[in-house]
């Protein structure tokens, strides 16, 4: 379960629906998560009310926080609990012991995965962006770029294996995950992935992450690097919205640069705001469309899969 938004339902992969007993004997999340059902969060949000739990800031008198803005309107502030975070129904305290407990094994298993593709030499990369901020059509072109460089691609989407096959017209090797109702890719889902696809040794995995600019930014898949991607449409505050995804991202990528001149963009504001986030954050402006940008990226690219082998 996500606790930023409660998802976690069956996962597909490469469109066939895992059994339960599958999922289980995979440890992939699906609908009967004996470890953190609902109705035992619920059980145990009941105890610490009949305890009169002190801590628990979102229930009753502890409303989010309600102050007039300077213009008079409303304005809520959910996430300013101990937890960062509000769910309907859990404590802060729930929320937080909910979360560790997720974060920690999910930790545990990208490590797991991390010591599999160091091993072997792969450098992996998770690309994550909100949808439509164009991935797919990058590593398309990056495939294309990247010539004969061993590669292989891991896709995460809600539902569809449209992504993968985009992949796989370039001649890359793709595997589709689908999520159901969840909104990231976690390290289970990229480790079964990994056991699939068996990268080669020294190559590229890029790993497409559901496209969600909240999410993702909280799970490790034992990846080298996380790389934020942005398209110039989406407006130059994105990076102060949304600050988690910008800060674990080591580089960003601004996409579309070609449509900058339709849309009365700030490139270099888009790029001041992406260093008040991550002062330490490579920013590559790029058009997937024209090319523009791509020798850079492709460079990037080559330079940390030579550190990788090093
Ligand atoms: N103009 C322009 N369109 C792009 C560019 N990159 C992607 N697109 C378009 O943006 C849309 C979404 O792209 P897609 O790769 O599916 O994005 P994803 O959801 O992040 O994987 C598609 O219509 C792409 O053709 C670009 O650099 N310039
Ligand atoms: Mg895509």
């Amino acid at each position: 379960m996500c606790t930023v938004c409660g998802c976690g339902d069956t996962v597909t992969v490469d469109g066939r629906a895992m059994t339960h007993e599958e999922a289980h004997r995979l440890g992939l999340p699906h609908s009967h998560d004996h470890d953190h059902d609902h109705d035992h969060d619920h059980d145990h949000d009941h105890g610490h009310h009949h305890h009169g739990n002190d801590h628990d800031h979102s229930h009753g008198h502890d409303h989010p926080d309600h102050h007039d803005h300077d213009h008079g309107h409303d304005h809520h502030h959910y996430g300013t609990g101990a937890a960062g975070v509000s769910v309907p129904g859990l404590t802060q305290a729930r929320l937080i012991a909910v979360e560790t407990s997720i974060l920690a094994k999910n930790d545990a298993l990208a490590a797991g995965n991390r010591r599999v593709l160091n091993a072997l030499g792969v450098l992996a990369l998770n690309l994550m962006s909100s949808p439509g901020s164009g991935k797919t059509t990058l590593l398309c072109q990056t495939i294309r770029a990247l010539q004969d460089t061993p590669l292989a691609v891991i896709e995460g989407d809600q539902q569809t294996s449209h992504d993968a096959d985009r992949i796989r017209a370039t001649g890359a090797r793709a595997l589709q995950i689908n999520t159901g109702k969840g909104c990231h890719l976690d390290a289970q889902m990229v480790g079964h992935a990994i056991d699939s696809l068996r990268p080669r040794p020294a190559s590229i995995l890029f790993i497409e992450n559901v496209g969600n600019l909240v999410c993702p930014a909280a799970f490790d898949l034992g990846e080298d690097a996380k790389v934020a991607i942005l398209s110039v449409t989406e407006g130059e505050d994105k990076p102060l919205k949304y600050p988690d995804m910008f800060t674990a991202a080591r580089l960003a990528i601004l996409n579309k640069t070609d449509l900058a001149p339709h849309c009365d963009v700030d490139l270099d504001l888009y790029e001041a705001n992406l260093r008040r986030v991550n002062p330490a954050i490579t920013v590559l402006r790029l058009s997937a469309r024209t090319g523009e940008g791509m020798a850079e990226w492709i460079d990037w690219l080559r330079a940390r899969l030579a550190d990788k082998q090093a």
